[in-house]
């Protein structure tokens, strides 16, 4: 047997030592609270979910066109909720989860057009049970690497069964043509071994001006579409008009 081998043999060896029943039945204890925590946060992140479903039905009905084009779900993990507590000096606990991190429910909200963004960020911030935390609008002042989105951390109640619960959740809304952008710089970013040149670090900056650019005329093309409809049927057909209402 090679030295490598013996010492896979030894890990595995010791592993079974530790890892017996009641090894097994204690990290499941220590565990349950974080995984119930996460799964308060779950439940937060689907009542947004559904909150954006609901206006992207109506908005659907209204104007005859979709404004969301998708909507991404994540929970941070635990080693990146772990690394980011104590990259900030805070202590691993489940309050200091609770109190210092605002992002472990995120929600991504792709919409078709910018003004599909403050559309919809204004419909659901008025809605009397979301309480808005923060708001970072990276769309009128783009991170100076060229990164455009709206961020909005609210706070949002969870019924359980006998407990009412306000948890944080951080939302991104942004364009088809800022995710293009922001989804590739991310690959690129933690492409292993690589950076970036101040060279590249300037072409990846233009090309979000490209993107600001598609989205500019892209939104120009729906103005004068709708311009064209009002010209031709007197106002946009709207589904109710068509049902007779
Ligand atoms: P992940 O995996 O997407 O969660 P915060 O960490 O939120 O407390 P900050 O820097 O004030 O601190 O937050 P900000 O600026 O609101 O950005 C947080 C998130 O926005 C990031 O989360 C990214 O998802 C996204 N983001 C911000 N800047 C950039 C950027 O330059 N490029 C890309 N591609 N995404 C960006 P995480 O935790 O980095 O990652």
């Amino acid at each position: 047997m090679s030295e490598w081998n013996q010492e896979d043999e030894n890990i595995k060896t010791r592993m079974l030592s530790i890892v017996d029943d009641r090894a097994i039945d204690w990290m499941q204890r220590k565990s349950a609270p974080f995984i119930r925590l996460m799964s308060y946060y779950k439940c937060a992140m689907m009542e947004i979910e559904t909150k954006f479903n609901v206006l992207n039905e109506e908005y659907s009905l209204e104007f005859d066109r979709n404004p969301i084009s998708s909507i991404k779900t994540r929970l941070k993990n635990p080693r990146s909720i772990k690394e980011k507590l104590a990259r900030r000096g805070f202590t691993p606990t489940l309050t200091s989860i609770e109190e210092n991190l605002n992002d472990i429910a995120g929600v991504r909200v792709i919409c078709s057009f910018p003004e599909d963004v403050y559309a919809l960020s204004e419909a659901l911030l008025i809605q009397d049970d979301i309480t808005l935390i923060e708001k970072k609008d990276y769309i009128k002042d783009p991170k100076p690497n060229g990164y455009r989105s709206l961020h909005l951390i609210v706070a949002i109640p969870i019924f359980l069964a006998h407990e009412k619960r306000m948890m944080k959740v951080e939302i991104q809304l942004r364009t088809i043509a800022m995710d293009f952008w922001a989804s590739l710089e991310h690959q690129l970013r933690y492409k292993k071994d690589s950076e970036f040149t101040p060279e590249m670090a300037e072409e990846l900056y233009q090309c979000a001006n490209l993107s600001a650019e598609l989205d500019r005329r892209m939104e120009g093309l729906l103005e004068k579409t709708q311009q064209y409809t009002a010209k031709c049927f007197g106002s946009t057909i709207k589904t109710a008009e068509f049902m007779g209402e």
